[in-house]
């Protein structure tokens, strides 16, 4: 596209004020904001300020109908013993077969949490502050030690962080993974747009761009060749976690193995909410397809409802962690057809600009709506899904905020609390009070051990006291 025809098609879609000071603008500059302006899909803009932007006076989302969603219990809630061994057999095959590849969106901004720098760059673990990076990495190489198959990691960035998380593997050798195995690459952007769908400037020279949402990811793994590395390389199944979840099981064969033998093509982890007011979203049913509701879009009354015996109806929490199978991400990603794809939700911000002078503008009430999408938003579209129980003390404990709920403190007791459970588990000794915290600070590393199973054979390499740290 030349400098000319760009201009032109932001005219004809109304879009002009994007090159408002373009004229004044130095040769760089505007070759930035060319640049800029061709990614952007202006018929999707157009589209989303069609559907959604004009219909957004203050409605909210449609929740007639919605029933709890089924999910597979775990054993000691109900769950069929049996059921779950035979999925754990099933995953570990696949897994042996090679199969299965990691993927991790880290993409997000982190503001919650007030770190400058990417969120996998935040030290998490008890004793040798080791980051979330470092922890999903040890994991990932310990199922690949484990089954024999190297395992591909797949991590999703974003253009505020992309140099620096690459930077940062490079700076610790990879965590030991053959750098190969690992790719980076940057979601997609979106343009910020005024409450009557005009894009926003952040600078004269700069449209107001934001990532695209964890969504993005489907046709971001697309767009940068992913899927097809894992075509080429046999890999079909591909083992989705956030960034901010140090207890996540990033290689867990049972998950695997209730998606194989389910024939599914996204599996969901479900963790039964602490509170009713949890900010997680919940996996509901309407016309016989699951969905997650977010939290900010479940109303009140549903939110506190509870069951004839007491229990908050609506528990089953997503906690962003789901087994994708390779197809639905080719399928979804690559889809021409907005009907085919991810929706978009709209949120409104404060979204920093310039006035008609070119000066900056930090607003202090919305100013404007961004686009996302949301990754579960994928499940009404698969084939089958299956979504299934597991213990939040072993799995769920994100960092999110500097201080209080969900927070490095929270996320350090609960790590210690594992590895004491594990420890008690094996015979040992540990001294621990009413809520299972030891009394002192240690560490084990997934190299060492993943699983009370893999703790109980190692534990007489185990002299767990004060700054222990098992390695290797
Ligand atoms: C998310 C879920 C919530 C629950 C919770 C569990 C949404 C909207 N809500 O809440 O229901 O499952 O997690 O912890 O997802 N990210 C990107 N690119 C983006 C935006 C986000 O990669 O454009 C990544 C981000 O780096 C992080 C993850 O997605 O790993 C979650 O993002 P978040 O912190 O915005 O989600 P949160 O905590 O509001």
């Amino acid at each position: 596209m030349t400098p000319d025809s760009i201009r032109q098609a932001y005219r004809n879609a109304g879009q002009d004020q994007v090159f408002h000071f373009f004229d004044q603008l130095a040769p760089a500059a505007q070759e930035t904001l060319l640049r800029q302006a061709a990614a952007i899909d202006l018929t999707e803009i157009d589209h989303l300020v069609n559907t959604l932007v004009r219909a957004s006076g203050g409605s909210s989302v449609d929740v007639a109908g919605v029933e709890p969603a089924p999910y597979i219990p775990l054993p000691r809630a109900g769950g069929d013993a049996a059921q779950w061994a035979a999925a754990k057999a099933a995953g570990e095959e696949a897994l042996r077969a090679g199969r299965v590849a990691a993927f991790t969106v880290a993409g997000g901004q982190g503001t919650r949490l007030g770190f400058d720098g990417p969120k996998g760059t935040f030290p998490v673990t008890p004793v040798t502050k080791k980051t979330l990076f470092q922890v999903f990495a040890e994991k990932i190489l310990a199922a690949s030690r484990r089954y024999g198959k190297p395992i591909p990691w797949f991590i999703m960035t974003s253009d505020i962080n992309h140099e620096a998380t690459v930077a940062f593997f490079e700076a610790h050798n990879f965590f030991g993974i053959e750098p190969g195995l690992i790719q980076f690459f940057s979601q997609g952007l979106m343009p910020a747009v005024t409450f009557d769908g005009k894009i926003l400037l952040a600078a004269p020279d700069q449209i107001a761009l934001s990532p695209d949402g964890h969504g993005g990811s489907l046709r971001a793994l697309v767009r940068n060749g992913c899927t097809a590395k894992m075509a080429s390389m046999g890999i079909d199944i591909v083992s989705y976690f956030q960034v901010d979840n140090p207890l996540v099981h990033c290689i867990d064969p049972a998950f695997i193995g209730f998606h194989l033998l389910a024939g599914s093509e996204l599996t969901s982890k479900t963790c039964m909410k602490a509170y009713a007011g949890e900010k997680v979203g919940v996996f509901v049913q309407r016309g016989g397809k699951a969905e997650v509701l977010e939290y900010s879009d479940l109303p009140a009354d549903l939110t506190n409802a509870t069951d004839s015996d007491g229990k908050i109806r609506f528990r089953a929490g997503s906690i962003a962690i789901h087994i994708f199978s390779r197809e639905l991400v080719e399928r979804m990603g690559a889809a021409e057809d907005p009907a085919l794809r991810l929706p978009f939700h709209l949120a409104k911000k404060k979204i920093p600009t310039v006035d008609a002078n070119g000066q900056p503008v930090e607003p202090t009430e919305p100013n404007g709506i961004k686009f996302e999408m949301f990754v579960f938003d994928a499940l009404p579209f698969a084939k089958d899904p299956v979504i299934v129980e597991t213990a939040r003390e072993d799995e769920f404990s994100p960092v999110k905020n500097a201080e209080g709920n969900d927070s490095p403190k929270t996320c350090r007791e609960d790590q210690l609390r594992q590895w004491a459970r594990w420890a008690l588990a094996a015979g040992q000794s540990i001294p621990v009070d009413a809520t299972g915290l030891p009394a002192f600070s240690f560490e084990i590393s997934p190299l060492f051990a993943d699983s009370p199973e893999a703790f109980a054979a190692r534990a007489a390499e185990a002299d767990l006291r004060e700054g222990s740290v098992l390695q290797g």
